[in-house]
This record gives structure tokens, sequence and C-alpha cells, in this order.
């Protein structure tokens, strides 16, 4: 992107396919014109014509000074794996299956913010001690996940150097946000410095997406919350900033790849993007009703993430990490016992009882009974609509 100089504009040369080029320009950090499909030879008429038609006299020397500097550039190598090899390639993918449940989720924040590590830990499974080497992303990383049969969550990782930021404002920003269906904003909690540079971030991405979708769910991460010892303090105070100038409701969570609140956060995301959640939701409010249920989830068995919960605040954090840690462990670790074989297990405490019984091969319902439902009738009843409702579950995903 270059500055025409003595002005307010700045305008980028991007390459396409077939050899020819797209032209942009921007009036500040606003985007106001957009060519693609033409000759090198044409750029220097169109941007004096654009000019012109703003009453803006450049010398045209001027003008074929920048263009030849952009050009320069625009090596073919570099920018074509860039924005070819990534964002074109992605969203011919996208193009490919519109009819998939495919989720876009645009994951963004400052460099070393810790992007990269929040879906490796969640998606991939990936313990802390393997995530500490983590290496900065370059350009945009594309991952695509399966929660079982709930969605599919497509992670566009935006890495976040100073130089990539540039291009996300700059030529990217429509490949970027369009489509999108969550913001996923990633801040640094320990990194106060720049706290206002994440905030000013933040703000252009709330709008961007806003601009491509009316209805976005929107996401922030206190992230590498681990390292902050007054965290009843700073919460309060991030939240208050970021959500100082903007109107559109935010939902906040604190995180730290150490512990479970990673597999909450995530939890809630399925959730929001789920198409079935609704009515996940009613049928184990059903359950909820029944004597001696405390609560009831429904977790995928890969990820260990809660598609469905009748849990609020902090008690859905314990639970949830416990069990997303249970199910994913039993997986990984007990080869031999494939938690897909068991129909059915429980998990006793010293104030609780977990039942967990198999709905489809890729979900788990989990009921949670307090102590009164420790006695034999109870429990019986408690068993009997619990193999309804995992009845209820598995004909939804029938429909
Ligand atoms: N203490 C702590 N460190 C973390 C946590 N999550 C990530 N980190 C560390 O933060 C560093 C950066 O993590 P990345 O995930 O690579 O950061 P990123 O946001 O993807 O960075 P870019 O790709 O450059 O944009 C790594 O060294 C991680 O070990 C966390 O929850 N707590
Ligand atoms: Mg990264």
């Amino acid at each position: 992107m270059k500055k025409i100089p003595g002005t307010l504009y700045h305008f980028g040369i991007a390459s396409s396919k077939n050899n020819s080029l797209g032209i942009n320009i921007w009036y500040r950090s606003e985007l106001i014109f957009e060519r693609t499909g033409i000759l090198q030879e044409e750029i220097i008429n169109i941007l004096q014509k654009f000019f012109e038609s703003k009453n803006l006299t450049i010398p045209r020397n001027r003008l074929s000074w920048v263009v030849k500097e952009e050009l320069n550039e625009l090596s073919p190598t570099s920018d074509i794996t860039f924005i070819e090899g990534t964002v074109s390639e992605i969203l011919g993918e996208i193009q490919k299956k519109p009819s998939e449940n495919v989720k876009k989720i645009v994951l963004m924040g400052l460099s070393n913010a810790g992007k990269t590590c929040i879906y490796e830990r969640v998606f991939e499974g990936k313990k802390p001690w393997e995530l500490m080497q983590s290496t900065a992303t370059k350009g945009i990383d594309y991952k695509k996940y399966e929660v079982g049969s709930v969605t599919k969550p497509m992670i566009w990782d935006l890495g976040g150097q100073q130089q990539y930021l540039d291009e996300y404002h700059g030529p990217l920003r429509k490949s970027i946000f369009q489509k999108a269906s969550v913001l996923l904003y990633i801040i640094d909690a320990s990194d106060s410095d720049r706290f206002e540079n994440a905030r000013v971030e933040f703000e252009w991405s709330v709008n961007q997406i806003l601009s491509f979708n009316q209805s976005p769910i929107v996401n922030v991460f206190f992230h590498k919350i681990d390292l902050i010892h007054d965290k009843d303090a700073l919460i309060p105070y991030l939240k208050n900033i970021l959500s100082q100038n903007i109107s559109y409701k935010i939902n906040f969570y604190a995180t730290s790849v150490f512990d479970e609140s990673l597999f909450t956060a995530w939890s809630g995301i399925i959730r929001d993007i789920s198409p079935k959640s609704i009515f996940i939701n009613s049928i184990l409010k059903t359950l909820k009703d029944q004597e001696g249920v405390k609560d009831a989830l429904l977790i995928e068995k890969t990820t260990g993430l809660a598609c469905g919960s009748t849990l609020d605040g902090s008690d859905e954090e314990i639970v949830i990490g416990m069990v997303s840690l249970l199910i994913v462990t039993c997986d990984k670790v007990t080869k031999n016992m494939k938690l897909q074989n068991f129909s059915e297990f429980r998990l006793k405490t010293s104030s609780n009882y977990l039942l967990l019984t198999d709905v489809t091969p890729d979900l788990m319902l989990v009921i949670i009974l307090g102590s009164s439902a420790f006695t034999d009738n109870i429990l019986k009843d408690i068993e009997e609509v619990g193999k309804e409702i995992a009845i209820q579950i598995r004909d939804l995903w029938n429909d």
C-alpha cells in the first residue's frame, strides 16, 4: 500500500490468478474504490481519472513513480503465496460447500496474544507444555474442524504482526470479513502496554464484521489470565475500555491454556453457532426439571465441548472442564477402552453423582445429580428419563 504524496489517499495493487491486476484506493482508512481485472499499463490512467473526479490534479510523473514503487513490491512469489495461496484458496473452499454447516470464525488479536495456542489446545488436544514453543503465524492460517455432527467451525487465524495488520486493513479486508459468523478477538491480559493498541484494532474489527453481517457473534478472550494476580480489578477495567465505543453485544471470557477455561469459552461459541442448540437446550431443560437432577449437559466426545448445557456461571466452568478432560483423556489415553464402546458410566463425588450416557457415536449426555437423588428409586426414575432424552436428542440428528 502506498500513500499518494500530498494527499490523504493510499492505493494498493494486488495480482490475481490470470495475471491481471486489481487496484484499491483508500481515503484515510476507508476503502473507497476497487477495480479488478486490469492491465499494468492502465493503472496510471485509472488513478488519474479517479483523482480528477475528486478535483485533485496529481502530476503524471509523480503517479508513475509511486505506481512503479508499488509494482516493485508486488514480487510474484511473496504476493502470490500470501494473497493467492491463502485467501483465494479459502474462498474457493467456502464457495464449493455452501450447504454444509461450516461456520467461519475470524480469530484476531495483536501478535503473541495466544491465538494459535487457543485452538490448538481445544481442537488438537495439545497440552499446555506442548504449546510453549509456538511460533508467530505467517499471514493467515486456516483450519477446519468438526465438532462431531454439531457444527464445523472454520477458523481463520490471522497472524498479528504489524506487516499483516496492514494487509488486513487494506486489500484483504473484504475476503476476511465477508461470510464471517463469529469474531473472536484475543487480548493478552498481561500485555498492558498494548491494551490501547488492542482496543483500536478490536473496534475496527467489530465495525468491519458488522459491515458484512448484521448479526455476527462477537467474543473477546482476556487470555493468559494465569499471569494476572488481580483479576477482579483487571477484567472489569478491560470490559469497560473495550465496550466504550461499541453498542453491539460482546461476550467476554477470561481464558488460559493452563486450565479448563478455554473449553468453557469454546462450548459457549459452539452453542452460539450450532443450529440445533435451541432444541438441545430445551430438551435438557426438561431433564433438569426431573426430581433429583441438578443439571444436564450434552458433550461432544472428541473435543469434550458442551454443545448444550443447563449450567451457568462458575459451576459450568468446573463441570465442563472436568467432564471434557475426562472424556478427552479416556479417548486419548486408554486406547483399548475407546469411549465409543461405553454405553454408560457413573462418577460419584462427595456431593454429586454424574451419570454419563451414550447418545450418538459422537455425543454423550451428562446428568448431574444432587445428593438427594442417591436413593435407588429416584435414581431409577432419572435413568429412565435420561434414556428417553437420549432418544429425543438422537431423533434431532436423524431429522
Ligand atoms: N502464560 C500463558 N502463556 C500463553 C498462553 N497462551 C499462549 N501463551 C504463550 O503466548 C505465546 C504466543 O502464542 P501464539 O498462540 O503463538 O500467539 P499468536 O497470537 O498466535 O501470535 P501471532 O501468530 O504472532 O499473531 C506463546 O509463547 C505461548 O506459549 C496462556 O494461556 N498463558
Ligand atoms: Mg499465531
